[in-house]
C-alpha cells in the first residue's frame, strides 16, 4: 500500500512535508484538500485529523500530521541510509534543532508576514515584521556559514523543511542579497530532488500575496 499524503501545495509545511518525501524518495499518493474550499472541514477529513491541518500523511492506516514529524518518521521508515535523518545522537539532535527553528521561529514569522497580507485585508509588511524575519535569517545565515548544508555537511530533513518555509517568503520577492551563505545555499537546493515542484506552489503562494500588497 502506499503511502498517502494529504495536502495543498500553497501551504509551506505541506511543501516541507512533500519535499523531504521526495529526498526520501518513497512513492506517495497525493490527495489535494483544498484550502480555499476549506475541504479541511469535511467531516471524512476530520474523522481523520481532528486538528484539521495539512499536510496529514496516512501509512496503511496510521495518521500522523505535523509536517516535520512527518518527515521524521518517513525519512526512518523509509530512508535508504540514515543521512537524511542521522541515528547518531548528536547529529540527529542537531538536525531536530534545526527542524525546531524551522517550526518555532522561521516560518512563524514568516507566516506572521504573510497571513495577514493573504487573509485580513493587510496591504504592507509592518517594519517590527519585516526586522523580526531578518533577525531569524541572520541566524540561519550563521548556521550556513559553519556547514555547507543546514545541520552539516550533507542534506538533511532540516534542508528540505527549512527551504519549504523559505521559499514562500522568496516568492514574495523577500530580499536575501545580504545573506551570503543563504544565497549559496538556496542555489544549492535547486538539486533537491522535488524542487520544481515545491517551486511551483511557492510561487503560488509568493503571487497570492503579492497581488494583495500596495505597489
Ligand atoms: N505546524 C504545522 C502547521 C500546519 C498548518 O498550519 N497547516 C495549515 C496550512 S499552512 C492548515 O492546514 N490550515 C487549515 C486549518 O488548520 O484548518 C505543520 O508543520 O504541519
Amino acid at each position: 500500500m502506499t503511502v498517502k499524503l494529504y495536502h495543498f501545495p500553497f501551504s509551506g509545511p505541506s511543501r516541507g512535508a512533500l519535499l523531504a518525501a521526495r529526498s526520501i524518495g518513497v512513492p506517495i499518493e497525493i490527495e489535494i484538500v483544498d484550502l480555499f474550499k476549506k475541504e479541511q472541514l469535511k467531516e471524512s477529513f476530520i474523522k481523520l485529523n481532528p486538528q484539521h491541518c495539512i499536510p496529514t500523511l496516512d501509512d496503511d492506516g496510521f495518521v500522523l500530521w505535523e509536517s516535520r514529524a512527518i518527515a521524521s518518521y518517513l525519512a526512518d521508515k523509509f530512508g535508504k541510509d540514515d543521512l537524511l535523518y542521522p541515528k547518531d545522537l548528536k547529529r540527529r539532535a542537531l538536525v531536530n534543532q534545526r527542524l525546531y527553528f524551522d517550526s518555532s521561529s522561521l516560518y512563524v514569522k514568516i507566516r506572521a508576514i504573510c497571513f495577514p497580507i493573504l487573509f485580513h485585508g493587510e496591504t504592507e509588511i509592518k517594519p517590527n515584521l519585516k526586522d523580526d524575519l531578518n533577525s531569524t535569517l541572520a541566524f540561519l545565515e550563521q548556521f550556513l556559514s559553519e556547514s555547507k548544508w543546514v545541520a552539516g555537511d550533507n542534506v538533511t530533513i532540516a534542508d528540505t523543511s527549512i527551504y519549504a518555509s523559505l521559499s514562500s517568503i522568496l516568492a514574495v520577492g523577500w530580499d536575501i542579497s545580504k545573506f551570503l551563505n543563504i544565497t549559496r545555499w538556496v542555489k544549492q537546493c535547486e538539486s533537491l530532488p522535488g524542487y520544481a515542484e515545491n517551486e511551483e506552489g511557492a510561487k503560488a503562494f509568493g503571487e497570492a500575496v503579492k497581488k494583495n500588497l500596495k505597489q
